[in-house]
Order: structure tokens, then C-alpha cells, then sequence
């Protein structure tokens, strides 16, 4: 038989791998009673959800007040960004639509130390008993540039609602900023800054595994050139620790990731799984790493939550988006002044899959 002749684009498309429906899924959106717009606060990097006798808990970044943009960097004192001099609130919620404020779970700390500007964007672990708080913290300095700042800190509890124990340090710094690895007109080309942002935490193969976005573009002054074709150029690496509050080792494989910009992953097949979401040539998409730091893409999915945190149901192994059924993201000042939060659903109707099921239980 004659040999079908093939456009470029089907050339390409024999290059893809397809993994099957169960990977991929749509997003539906709620608002929420209690967390939603609010004149005059942000809320915003919500973290993994937790069920604990009943109860959901979710931990997020909250400030007060306007903010001025990175125009204003190396100023003293005024608010830069909207996770800018903020603190660590937590809500509870019965059915994971209307939540009720609570109050500060972690408070910036008192004047030079590492966290004292701000403490933002945590993520929660519960493991044995304890349950393990992360999040980014900013230090005195007055500028967010390419200086190491801003760090991972951690706090311990025995309860959801505290009291939280600081650890007395930053658990991970930021590998220092370098340049991608050549490839001139490849996406590995140009600079980035070493950051450690958006820390999610996770019990892997006997150890805590500390997943972050590593690199974000170029140093700050490199202004335009740090967007590539894809938005951002940033990716996410891990580091591992026997103990949950360090001292954690940076894989030297990162990063693990060519895209992403805020962290969500869940386990699945013995593996890690994450949505990579608006940032990079793989962005929006869904991946899985039978060793936690090997990914490959899995599914192509579109309108994806920005800065999701999944409720952690304990049940990911039964089907591989069991792991972010649902969970809460935030709208930021692209889409709302007041940055807010916002539940995702992960949506499988249209995929004609039998058994998933929508909305979520619990
Ligand atoms: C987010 C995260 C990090 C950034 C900022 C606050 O969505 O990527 O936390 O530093 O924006």
C-alpha cells in the first residue's frame, strides 16, 4: 500500500503519546460563601484541603490593603504585591463550599528574622499524627530581587487549628540562580533566578518530599527577555529529607519540570502526579513520574486553576484524578482586583467516563 502522504502537523501528532481518557478531565467553577470577593482583602494560594473529624481545613495567603507592583521594588515599606507583608490564615467548612474565616495560623515573625515580612502560599501535611504547615516566607529585606530573601519555612502542630510550632529556621533555601542549560533558541536558553516558591509537601517512599517552583525567569532587570514563547519560564524541583523539618537535599536532577508555575500534585500508581499549569511549553497539562521526579504528560487539559489546592482524600489510588477531584484556587489580579478563592471541580462528563463521579463526595 502506498504510504500515506502526511501533513506536518499529523506528522507531529504521531509523536504524542495518548494515555487514555481517565487522565484527562474539564474544570467547573463555584464561588464561594466566605472566601469570596471581599473589597480591601486579598486571598489567594490556598493549600491542599484536609478532612479532619468533619471538618475541611484550608491554610491561604491574606493580606490587607492595596498593593503598588514590582515598580515600587527596593522600597522600605511600600506593599508590592498582594502576598506582600501577609500572613497564613485557615477556614473550615463542612461541604467545601461555604467556609468560615478562623484567624491567623502563621504570623510573619518579629523584625530580622527570616519571615518577617511576609508568610504566604502554604501548603498542609497531615502525616502520623502531626500535621506539618510550609509556606514561603520574605525576609526584612526591602526588596524581592534575585537576593536570597525569601525562603521555605515550616511550622508543626498535633491539631489542624494549632497551635503551631515555628521551626526556627528556613527547612530549604533557593538553589542559586544560574543559566538554564544552553540550547540557544531551545527553551533551555537564557537565565533564571533561584526561587523557592509555592512548597508543597508530600510522604514518599518513606520520606517527605518537598516540591517547589525552582527557577522563575530571569533575574528581575532582564525585563522582557525573561518571557519566553510559553509565558514564564518556570519550573518546579523537589528536595527530600528523612525528617519532615530537614535539613532537605535539592535533587540534582532539577528541575523536574520545563513548566508549571504554582505547585499541586497527588499520588497516584506509586507515583507523583501534578497539573502544570499557564507557564511553559507544557503548560496545562497533566503528568505522572513513577519515581516522583521523572514526568511525563499524560493529558492536555484547558482552563485549569491557578494555584489549586486538592483536597487530599486519602483515596488517590482509585482512579488517577482522585487525587484533585476538587479543591480550591484563587482568582488573582489578572481576573480580580481583590485576589479571591474559588472552588475547581475536576469534571469527567464529557469524557463519557462511567463511574466518575460529579459532583464529588467526600
Ligand atoms: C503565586 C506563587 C507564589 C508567588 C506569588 C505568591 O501564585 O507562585 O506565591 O511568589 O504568586
Amino acid at each position: 500500500m502506498q504510504e500515506k502522504s502526511l501533513s506536518a502537523a499529523s506528522r507531529r501528532a504521531g509523536t504524542y503519546r495518548s494515555e487514555g481518557a481517565d487522565w484527562y478531565c474539564n474544570f467547573t467553577y463555584t464561588q464561594l460563601v466566605g472566601l469570596g470577593p471581599e473589597v480591601g482583602i486579598h486571598r489567594r494560594d490556598p493549600s491542599s484541603i484536609l478532612l479532619v473529624d468533619g471538618v475541611h481545613y484550608v491554610y491561604y495567603t491574606r493580606s490587607s490593603g492595596p498593593h503598588f507592583g514590582r515598580g515600587q521594588l527596593g522600597s522600605a515599606t511600600n506593599k508590592l504585591f498582594p502576598w506582600d507583608y501577609a500572613d497564613v490564615y485557615y477556614a473550615t467548612s463542612k461541604d467545601g463550599i461555604v467556609w468560615q474565616e478562623q484567624g491567623p495560623a502563621i504570623t510573619r515573625g518579629s523584625a530580622g528574622s527570616f519571615d518577617a515580612r511576609t508568610v504566604c502560599t502554604p501548603d498542609v501535611l497531615q502525616h502520623e499524627g502531626k500535621f506539618y504547615l510550609v509556606y514561603q516566607t520574605q525576609s526584612d529585606r526591602s526588596s524581592y530581587d534575585s537576593a536570597r530573601s525569601e525562603n521555605i519555612g515550616m511550622a508543626i502542630a498535633d491539631s489542624p487549628t494549632g497551635p503551631w510550632r515555628k521551626v526556627d529556621k528556613q527547612i530549604l533555601a533557593p538553589m542559586d540562580d544560574g543559566v538554564w542549560f544552553g540550547g540557544e533558541g531551545t527553551y533551555n536558553s537564557g537565565n533564571f533566578a533561584g526561587v523557592t516558591h509555592d512548597p508543597s509537601l508530600y510522604f514518599y517512599k518513606g520520606e517527605f518530599w518537598l516540591y517547589y517552583k525552582c527557577g522563575s525567569g530571569a533575574s528581575f532587570d532582564e525585563g522582557p527577555k525573561r518571557h519566553k514563547h510559553s509565558g514564564p519560564d518556570t519550573r518546579w524541583g523537589v528536595a527530600t529529607s528523612a525528617n519532615p523539618d530537614g535539613p532537605y537535599q535539592h535533587s540534582p536532577l532539577n528541575p523536574i519540570t520545563n513548566s508549571g508555575h504554582e505547585t499541586m500534585l497527588w499520588h497516584y500508581n506509586d507515583g507523583i502526579a501534578a497539573l502544570l499549569n499557564r507557564d511553559g511549553p507544557e503548560q496545562d497539562t497533566i503528568q505522572w513520574a513513577p519515581d516522583g521526579i521523572n514526568f511525563e504528560v499524560m493529558a492536555h487539559v484547558s482552563a485549569t486553576p491557578q494555584a489549586g489546592g486538592a483536597f487530599r482524600s486519602g483515596k488517590e489510588e482509585a482512579h488517577p484524578l482522585a487525587g484533585m477531584q476538587w479543591g480550591l484556587c484563587h482568582l488573582d489580579e489578572r481576573g480580580a482586583h481583590w485576589n479571591y478563592l474559588m472552588r475547581f471541580d475536576a469534571d469527567q462528563r464529557q469524557g463519557y467516563r462511567v463511574g466518575f463521579s460529579y459532583p464529588p463526595s467526600s
